[in-house]
């Protein structure tokens, strides 16, 4: 007969607690190791009330001018408090707030004139329903001068982390999104208005989508102090509304570019660019895209676009084309039936 060796009932009990301990812990590691991997930070940004300007230490009364947790405290002095809210989104992105890898959620509206750069898997938004103006041009402020001359927000980052940028408005910047190298930028719900030379300017091997946006008026900027674009003395260069340089690619879907000094949308890039469901209108007295259907494989193309000058004759052949293509077979079919 077969010698069957019986386990003890409690080292069976023993060996089951060890066990759920080891799984315990190790699951424990797992969660903690997962953890800081997507690590994310969320932090919020107060708005302010432009009087007196971002950054400034003035405390005002609890509840006014931005003052989200109702402390007393915007600015500088509310991004070195020692809470997860911030007054400016360059303290929300410093070392003490996301460092490059987190959600900076803005939740009261607010003008930031400030110049911000992202290079982590960051994610920039305003809250549903706030409008978050980031702003070269802060009246009374000494910096709108110099800040005219600078990209608004800058995306630097390499091609492991992910960026992405939603409902916010840059406005006033000579770009008002620059991105460089190898940096995977997604823009949604944004607005993009009066910076002179480029609204977004993706460069190098960079790889952005663009979807549900505006971006309007390139080229255009009036400021009496700094000078007014175009001008004589002051030219957009080149004021193109959406522009893929360099090796860069990528997808514009459901939005609008409109009244660039420049085209539209130049597509000048050794890579495809996609244009869906996109309106062009009022651009470059007409040229509304660059290099549409390059034979390098690169280029614009457009998939269900509108494309509309804006000039008045080009509109009236809209018009008449048709009518006159009706016409025409319509008397023909007449006369063949008669
Ligand atoms: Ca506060
Ligand atoms: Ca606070
Ligand atoms: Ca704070």
């Amino acid at each position: 007969m077969k010698n069957i060796k019986t386990v003890p009932k409690i080292k069976f009990l023993n060996s089951t607690l060890f066990f759920l301990i080891g799984l315990a812990l190790f699951t424990g590691i797992v969660l903690v190791n997962v953890t800081d991997a997507f690590a994310n930070h969320p932090v919020l940004v107060e708005g302010n009330c432009n009087v007196p300007p971002t950054g400034s230490n003035s405390a005002q009364a609890i509840g006014t001018c931005g003052d989200y947790d109702g402390d007393s405290i915007i600015g500088d002095d509310e991004d070195n408090d020692g809470d997860r809210v911030f007054g400016t989104i360059n303290g929300a992105n410093s070392g003490l707030g996301v460092n490059n890898n987190g959600r900076i959620t803005i939740v009261t509206s607010g003008t930031f004139p400030e110049v911000v750069t992202l290079a982590g898997n960051v994610v920039l938004e305003a809250a549903p329903g706030v409008t978050a103006n980031i702003d070269a041009v802060l009246q009374g402020d000494a910096g709108s001068g110099a800040r005219q001359g600078a990209p608004g927000i800058i995306v630097d980052a390499p091609a492991n982390r992910r960026v992405i940028i939603k409902n916010i408005v840059t406005r006033n910047w000579t770009n008002g999104i620059d991105i460089r190298n190898a940096s995977h930028v997604t823009i949604s719900n944004s607005r993009i208005e009066n910076n002179i030379n480029f609204g977004i300017l993706v460069s190098d091997n960079a790889v952005v989508s663009i979807k549900d946006s505006h971006i309007t008026a390139t080229g255009y900027r009036l400021n009496p102090a700094t000078g007014d674009f175009p001008s004589d003395d002051f030219i957009p260069n080149p004021g193109i509304g959406i522009s893929f340089d360099g090796s860069s690619s990528g997808v514009v879907a459901n939005s609008k570019v409109s009244g660039s000094f420049g085209p539209g949308v130049s597509g000048n890039s050794d890579n495809p660019v996609d244009l869906i469901n996109v309106t062009l209108f009022d651009n470059n007295n007409g040229e509304a895209v660059v290099d549409a259907d390059d034979d390098d494989g690169g280029g614009c193309s457009l998939v269900n676009g509108n494309v509309n000058s804006g000039s008045a004759f080009a509109n009236i052949l809209v018009l008449i084309v048709p009518l006159i293509t009706v016409l025409f077979f319509g008397i023909r079919r007449k006369k063949l039936v008669s």
